[in-house]
């Protein structure tokens, strides 16, 4: 899909307000070091727009990253535009080396931030497909369906596992999140670019 622009457009710390946007909010959570940042850069079609890093605990801040503003319909439609829309960049939750202190104010912000945007149309959870979900994915998962938004499972760094390895996998993602036969789970390399069309293919249908 192409996209025409991507502004960091709001940055959102502990005492912030939430902003009120006027376009669709896509939200992207998981364990610190999962690859939420790779995957936003990924889907912006940029290197490293978001802050990347090999140390966990890099994204502390809410970051609103607005694509495409002002794309009309017919560019959408018509010529394959990515949808005008913001990709929030959450902060990474379960990584040992933040303090107490400072995951009890994460905590509480991010929650705020799912209760009260307006614009949310869905969370996506990314676990990474080496490894079976832990038990802060599984409270991730259970608390966006309570929420009644829809939770799609992307499975990241793909490129570092063979493809047999990577459907066993998936399978035990699947049984050890409860997800329904019917929920959304992909597998994407934010490396080689595999799976990033089929989740940009999944917002578009959300957004409408
Ligand atoms: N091989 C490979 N490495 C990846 C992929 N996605 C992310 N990584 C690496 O994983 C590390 C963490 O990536 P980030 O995107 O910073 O992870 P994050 O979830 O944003 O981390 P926090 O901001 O700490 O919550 C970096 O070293 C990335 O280069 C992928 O698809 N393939
Ligand atoms: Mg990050």
């Amino acid at each position: 899909m192409k996209i025409r622009s991507c502004e960091l457009e709001c940055v959102c710390g502990i005492t912030s307000r939430i902003p009120e946007n006027s376009a669709g909010e896509f939200a992207f959570a998981g364990r610190s070091n999962v690859g939420k940042s790779s995957l936003i850069n990924a889907l912006m079609q940029r290197k490293s727009f978001a802050r990347v890093s090999e140390k966990p605990g890099k994204t502390q801040t809410i970051n609103f990253y607005r694509i495409n503003r002002g794309v009309t319909a017919e560019e959408e439609n018509e010529r394959g535009f990515a949808p005008d829309c913001y990709l929030v960049d959450l902060p990474g939750y379960g990584y040992a080396g933040v303090s107490v202190e400072e995951k009890k104010r994460w905590g509480p912000m991010i929650e705020r931030y799912l209760h009260g945007s307006a614009q949310l149309r869905a969370v996506f959870l990314l676990t990474d497909i080496r490894h079976a979900p832990a038990a802060l994915d599984k409270d991730m998962y259970a608390w966006i369906r309570e929420n009644g938004f829809t939770p799609i499972v992307i499975a990241t760094k793909k490129d570092k596992v063979k493809p047999a390895e990577a459907e066993r996998n998936l399978s035990v993602i699947r049984r050890d999140l409860g997800m329904e036969r019917e929920s959304l789970l992909i597998p994407v390399s934010s490396q080689t670019k595999e799976g990033i069309e089929t989740v940009w293919e999944t917002m578009r249908t959300l957004i409408k």
